[in-house]
C-alpha cells in the first residue's frame, strides 16, 4: 500500500483481520465501531479536502477504561491508530494517512465538575468547545481559548495541538492554563494527573509533554483547566489602515493605551477581505455606501480588529473612546467602527473568523500559520505574492491558472501571521513554489514554521526548519520511548 500522493511508504504495521473485530466487539457496542464504507467518509478526510487515508474502521470509545483497552491491545498486535477529535485541523494531523484505525473522541463528551470558586473546569476531551464556554457562561466563567472551529473543534484536540485563537493576548497559552490531564498512553497505561493545582513544583511537569503533541504521544481522554471570570463588558473596534508600519503603530499604542483590557489585536490583509466578503456575501463593515460582497470592501490595504474586555463598562468605553481618538487624529487609523451591540460584535468578528474558510471557497487553499519578528512578518506575504507572480503562478481572473490570491491575516499581537494561498485546485507546481520556500523565510528571519497548527502531516519533514538537532533527537528519544511501535499517528509530527 503506497500512499503515492504523498509519496510515503506504509509501515510495517498488522492490517485489522476478524479477530481484531472480534476483540473490539468485546470492548465496545457495535454503534460505537464503524466500518461501513459511506460512513467512513468524513473520518478519513479533513476540514481542508486536502488529506484523505484509507482507514477501514472508526471506534468511538465512551470511556477511559475502553481507551486503554484499545490501545493496549492495538500496541500488541502492531496496529496503527489516528486519535481524532473535532477533525477540524488544519495540517493534515487528524486523519489517516493509510489504513490507521480512527479512534474519535466525540462520545467521550461529559463535563466532570466545575468549582466555582476556582473556576477549575474538569471535562472529557471530546466535550465541543463552544458547548463549554456556553456552560462556563451561565457560571459566569469564560474558557481561556476562542477560535472559528469553536463549534466543531473538542476540548482535547485543543489541547493536542496547543491551538492559540483570538485571545491568546489575553489568557495566555494552553501551556500556563492546563492544569491537568488524563492521557491514556500508548500501551494502555493511565496517567491521572487531573490535578486541580496552581502550583506545583514536585519533579517534570509531565502535562505539558502533551500539550501540543499532536496525538502522538498517547490519547488525552481529560483536561482540567484554569477558567477566568467571563469579562462583563466587551467592545470591538473595525478599523481601516494605510499601511503595515500603521497596523504595527496601532498595535503599540492598543498595548500601552488600552493595556489591561486588551483582549484581541487581529490584522487582515485587503485582499483577504476580498475572500470573506465573497464568501459571506454582506456589507463590509466599513462599507458607507449601498454595495454588497466584493463591491463593499473599501480600499484600505490593512484593517484592524480590536476587542477589549473588562468589567466596567464605562471605564472600557472611556479607555477605547480615548484610544481611538488618538489613533485617528495622529492619523494612524484611517477609518473605523465600533460595536454597539451584541449582533454587531459577532458581525464584527465574522469578517475575521471566516476568513480561514474564505481561502478554500475556489477549490482548495495551502494554509502557511507562522510566527515571525513583527517588522519583517508582512514581507512574507508580499514574497510570496511576488514569487507567484514571477513563476506566472498568480491570477485572479484567468481561470486558467491555479493560483488565486495570496493573502495575509491573523494574531499580530501574538506575533502569529496566517498566510493563505487561495487555488482553484491542489498542484505540484504551487506548493514546489511554496515549498520550502515559505519554511526558508521564515527560518532566515528566526521564526517558528508552525505558530499554532502544528506539525501533523504537512510539516514532517520541515521540523529542522524550526528546531535544533538536539530539540529533535530529545523529540525522537521520547516518542521512542513511550511508544516504541510507533503506533500513535505515525507518518506525522517527526
Ligand atoms: P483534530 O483536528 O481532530 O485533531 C488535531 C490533532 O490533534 C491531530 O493530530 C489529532 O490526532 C490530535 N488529537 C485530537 N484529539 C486528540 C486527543 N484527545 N488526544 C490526543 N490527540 C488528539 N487553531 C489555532 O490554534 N488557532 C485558531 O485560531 C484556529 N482557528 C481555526 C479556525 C478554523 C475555521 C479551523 C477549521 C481551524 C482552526 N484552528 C485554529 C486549527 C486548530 O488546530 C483546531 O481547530 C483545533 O484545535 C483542533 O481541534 P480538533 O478537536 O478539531 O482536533
Ligand atoms: C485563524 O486564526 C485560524 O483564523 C485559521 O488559525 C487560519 O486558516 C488559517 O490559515
Ligand atoms: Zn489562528
Amino acid at each position: 500500500l503506497t500512499a503515492d500522493k504523498y509519496n510515503v511508504k506504509r509501515g510495517n504495521y498488522s492490517t485489522i483481520n476478524d479477530d481484531d473485530l472480534k476483540e473490539f466487539n468485546s470492548i465496545l457496542s457495535s454503534n460505537q465501531i464503524i466500518t461501513d464504507s459511506n460512513d467512513l467518509i468524513g473520518f478519513n478526510q479533513d476540514w481542508m479536502k486536502k488529506y484523505i487515508g484509507q482507514s477501514k474502521l472508526v471506534l468511538k470509545p465512551k470511556t477511559t477504561d475502553q481507551i486503554s483497552k484499545i490501545l493496549s491491545y492495538c500496541n500488541k498486535r502492531k496496529l496503527a491508530i489516528v486519535p481524532q477529535g473535532g477533525n477540524t485541523g488544519l495540517v493534515g494531523g487528524s486523519v489517516p494517512v493509510f489504513d490507521e484505525i480512527i479512534i474519535s473522541l466525540s462520545n467521550l463528551n461529559k463535563i466532570r465538575s466545575f468549582d466555582e470558586m476556582s473556576g477549575i473546569l474538569k471535562l472529557d476531551s471530546g466535550v465541543i468547545l463552544e458547548n463549554a464556554d456556553n456552560f462556563l457562561s451561565e457560571k459566569g466563567n469564560i474558557f481561556p481559548l476562542d477560535l472559528g472551529a469553536k463549534g466543531s473543534c473538542f476540548v482535547g484536540g485543543n489541547v493536542a495541538t496547543n491551538a492559540g485563537g483570538l485571545r491568546l493576548l489575553k489568557y495566555g497559552s494552553l501551556h500556563g492554563s492546563v492544569l491537568g490531564l488524563e492521557v491514556v498512553l500508548p500501551d494502555g497505561t493511565i496517567l491521572d494527573s487531573m490535578h486541580s493545582l496552581r502550583k506545583d513544583n514536585t519533579g517534570y511537569d509531565l502535562k505539558q509533554l502533551f500539550i501540543g503533541s499532536e496525538g502522538s504521544l498517547g490519547i488525552i481522554t481529560g483536561v482540567s483547566i484554569l477558567c477566568p471570570a467571563r469579562p462583563k463588558s466587551v467592545n470591538i473596534a473595525f478599523l481601516g489602515l494605510n499601511s503595515y508600519e500603521s497596523v504595527k503603530k496601532c498595535f503599540q499604542t492598543a498595548r500601552s493605551d488600552l493595556s489591561e483590557i486588551l483582549s484581541a489585536f487581529e490584522f487582515m490583509d485587503h485582499d483577504s477581505q476580498l475572500l470573506a466578503a465573497k464568501n459571506l456575501n454582506s456589507i463590509h463593515p466599513l462599507c458607507q455606501e449601498d454595495k454588497i460582497g466584493i463591491d463593499s470592501v473599501p480600499n484600505y490595504p490593512f484593517y484592524v480588529l480590536i476587542e477589549t474586555s473588562g468589567s466596567t463598562k464605562e471605564h472600557d468605553d472611556e479607555k477605547l473612546e480615548k484610544f481611538l481618538e488618538k489613533v485617528m487624529e495622529n492619523e494612524t487609523v484611517i477609518d473605523g467602527t465600533v460595536s454597539q451591540d451584541e449582533a454587531q460584535l459577532k458581525t464584527l468578528w465574522t469578517w475575521r473568523e471566516s476568513i480561514a474558510e474564505a481561502s478554500q471557497q475556489f477549490g482548495g487553499v495551502y494554509k502557511y500559520d507562522v510566527s515571525l519578528p513583527l517588522d519583517s512578518m508582512y514581507s512574507l506575504v508580499e514574497a510570496v505574492q511576488k514569487r507567484l507572480n514571477d513563476l506566472n503562478l498568480s491570477s485572479t481572473t484567468d481561470n486558467s491558472k491555479p493560483v488565486y490570491e495570496a493573502v495575509g491575516y491573523g494574531h499580530i499581537g501574538d506575533g502569529n501571521l496566517h498566510l493563505n494561498v487561495a487555488v482553484r485546485e491542489y498542484s505540484k507546481d504551487v506548493e514546489k513554489a511554496l515549498e520550502p520556500f515559505v519554511y526558508e523565510f521564515v527560518a532566515k528571519h528566526h521564526g517558528s514554521i508552525s505558530a499554532e497548527h502544528g506539525l501533523g502531516f504537512q510539516k514532517k519533514n520541515y521540523i529542522s526548519y524550526s528546531k535544533s538537532e538536539v530539540e529533535i533527537k530529545m523529540i525522537k528519544d521520547l516518542k521512542d520511548h513511550y511508544d516504541p511501535n510507533h503506533i500513535l499517528n505515525p507518518y506525522k509530527y517527526i
